[in-house]
């Protein structure tokens, strides 16, 4: 069992949210500063961001490892499209840190999203 941190179209109401069908959904949270997001069109890409001071907000899931080894298909981590990697949390009920989904590639000249995504 792996907890996830998820800030795109994996959350409730997101477009690849079925991907977590049978997941358990543990709550609300938002990274510690340091990390933003850029649209990549039909999702986005949290990359880290040294001047933030928002963080990223999201929800917190816990995956058995046939649902992560599906994520990490959709997430292109072969193609070195996203990477998984740890994030700290900012302080909260749940959990301290979370493996989540970061954006691998140049974002220079994508369009900024800031702190949440609403897709
Ligand atoms: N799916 C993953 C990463 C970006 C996306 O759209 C997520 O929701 O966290």
């Amino acid at each position: 069992m792996t907890r996830v941190f998820v800030y795109g179209t994996l959350k409730r109401g997101g477009a690849n949210h079925a991907f977590l069908a049978g997941q358990q959904f543990l709550g609300p949270a938002r990274t510690q500063p340091g990390f933003t997001l850029y649209s990549l069109g039909d999702c986005p890409g949290m990359v880290r961001a040294p001047g933030d001071t928002a963080g990223v907000a999201g929800e917190l899931w816990v995956v058995d490892d046939a649902c992560l080894a599906e994520l990490d298909r959709l997430e292109g981590l072969d193609e070195g499209l996203y990477e998984r990697a740890d994030v700290l949390l900012a302080p909260n009920p749940l959990a301290a840190s979370a493996r989540t989904y970061l954006y691998t590639r140049p974002h220079h000249g994508l369009p900024p999203v800031g702190s949440e995504w609403l897709g």
